[in-house]
């Protein structure tokens, strides 16, 4: 753990961001989480400071979670950039493709092991990027190859508005109850939409 950052500040946070969002005061979207919370504190009580934290387009949390002021995320969200947020001086590293932060995870990991450094990398990814084939081929790799690896699949069933499961025709997710160290599943419920904070905005 590496603050001790609680629900209720994440929350309060992504409610500021909201309320800034729907009096157009951020001109570029914004993905907000809620309602994993503790499962994200969860995830983070074992990420040390030393490991790497790469994410999507939605990552106020992580970017909370590993360290990074307040004041500056904010700044950077202000700034129209919360749709990719990176922070190198803490580790932190997202991309907006789908599936763009994977092989870059796995890359990370794979030098980080040929390098024999410490730290390993944390990879966030949504149920629906796990259900794509770069995840299934990047999974598989970090796990023959024992890399240096953890991927947190954050499942809120959806993707945009699409329902994973019933997209793919499976009742359960491939890596739901995959048991493995490798492999951290959690469902969730926000009460955001996919971007933005609910009210239309118009600049
Ligand atoms: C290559 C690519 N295709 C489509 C999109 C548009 N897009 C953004 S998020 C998203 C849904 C992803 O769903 P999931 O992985 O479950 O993530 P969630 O937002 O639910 O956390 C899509 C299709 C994109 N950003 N990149
Ligand atoms: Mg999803």
């Amino acid at each position: 753990m590496i603050t001790n950052i609680g629900a209720a500040e994440l929350i309060a946070f992504e409610e500021k961001v909201a309320d800034l969002f729907n009096g157009a005061k951020i001109k570029a979207p914004v993905h907000l989480y809620s309602g994993n919370e503790d499962q994200m504190i969860e995830a983070f009580s074992s990420i040390k400071e030393e490991d790497w934290v790469l994410c999507s387009w939605r990552s106020h949390f992580q970017c909370l979670l590993k360290g990074v002021p307040q004041e500056k995320v904010l700044s950077e969200i202000l700034e129209g950039r919360s749709i990719s947020l990176c922070f190198p001086e803490y580790k932190i590293f997202s991309s907006a493709i789908v599936g763009g932060i994977l092989p870059i995870s796995v890359g990370l990991a794979l030098s980080i092991k040929l390098q024999k450094l410490t730290g390993m990398v944390h990879c966030f990814i949504g149920d629906m990027t796990s259900e794509t084939g770069i995840a299934h081929e990047s999974i598989k790799y970090s796990i023959n190859h024992d890399l240096p690896i953890r991927f947190i699949i954050e499942d809120n069933d959806l993707s945009v508005c699409s329902e994973t499961r019933k997209v793919w025709g499976q009742d359960q997710l491939t890596y739901e109850n995959f048991s493995h160290p490798k492999i951290f599943h959690y469902k969730y419920k926000s009460k955001y939409p996919h971007a933005g904070a609910g009210v239309r905005v118009q600049f």
